[in-house]
């Protein structure tokens, strides 16, 4: 069982991820675990207060180093009870790496995850030092700024999730993913054959598998070329894959001279 602990001021968020879909019922599964721990619980004064002005001026919080420490102690020795020597623990920052499918599949292989969901403007630099007992990664999900770290934390841990065994069924099976051959996904239809005069591709009507998996293949390597450049800039195209994206291009154009 894959064990998460997560370090935040916001634990009631994370109830999303807990009880919805897929991962909701991997949980109920006992495919993973997910505890909250909330550094206001450890917070020494009255006020419980976890954040207090910058050194040295500027606007907006920092979130203070001995409540998120003393908190990422308590995840760090729940881990070691779940029987996780080594977590691995990661802060959720926009200055953090950009998460992608290689990353995600690297952290599913973990034991278990200590994640810290930072507010404000950060964390106290002091409570995200590297080295033993420290952070091990810092994690992006994106170039934009959410409002808190907790998102980010339930994108990482539903992505995760998702790829751990028995989760997918068959039909639902993580190995088709968009990213996991380095393409974007294909067009999908479903029932009616035609809805408000538009017409299912034929091919997928044909019966015909070779034909039907050529088809998905290109309209795959067509999108990539289109809305993701990037990708295929990356990624070595067999001749195959290159014939069949050239077939793309050349009824595209067609299609804009037909005037579609
Ligand atoms: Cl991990 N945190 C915040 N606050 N904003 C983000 C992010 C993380 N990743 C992208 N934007």
């Amino acid at each position: 069982m894959l064990q998460f602990d997560v370090v935040t001021i916001f634990p009631a968020m994370f109830d999303a991820v807990a009880e919805a879909g897929v991962i909701g019922r991997a949980r109920e599964k006992g495919i993973y675990q997910l505890v909250a721990w909330n550094p206001r619980d450890f917070a020494q004064n009255a006020y419980r207060t976890v954040d207090d002005r910058p050194y040295g001026g500027g606007p907006g919080m920092v979130m203070m180093a001995e409540p998120v420490g003393r908190a990422l102690a308590a995840a760090r020795q729940r881990q070691k009870s779940a029987g996780v020597q080594k977590p691995r623990v990661v802060h959720l920052t926009p200055q953090g790496r950009l998460l992608n499918h290689q990353l995600v599949m690297e952290l599913a292989g973990q034991q278990g995850l200590v994640l810290l969901a930072g507010r404000y403007e950060g964390v106290d630099e002091r409570a995200i030092a590297r080295g033993a007992n420290g952070i091990d990664d810092e994690i992006s999900i994106g170039d934009y700024v959410l409002s808190g770290g907790e998102l980010a934390a339930m994108v990482l841990i539903d992505c995760i999730v998702r790829q751990l065994p028995g989760v997918l069924g068959d039909a639902e099976s993580a190995h088709q993913d968009s990213f996991v051959n380095g393409l974007l996904d294909c067009p999908h239809y479903t029932r009616p054959e035609v809805c408000e005069g538009q017409k299912v591709p034929p091919v997928l009507l044909s019966g015909n598998h070779a034909d039907i998996s050529r088809w998905r293949l290109k309209q795959a390597l067509g999108r990539t070329w289109q809305r993701r450049p990037d990708l295929l800039v990356k990624r070595v195209l067999s001749d195959d894959e290159r014939s069949l994206l050239e077939e793309f291009k050349r009824e595209m154009c067609t299609q804009e001279l037909n005037g579609a």
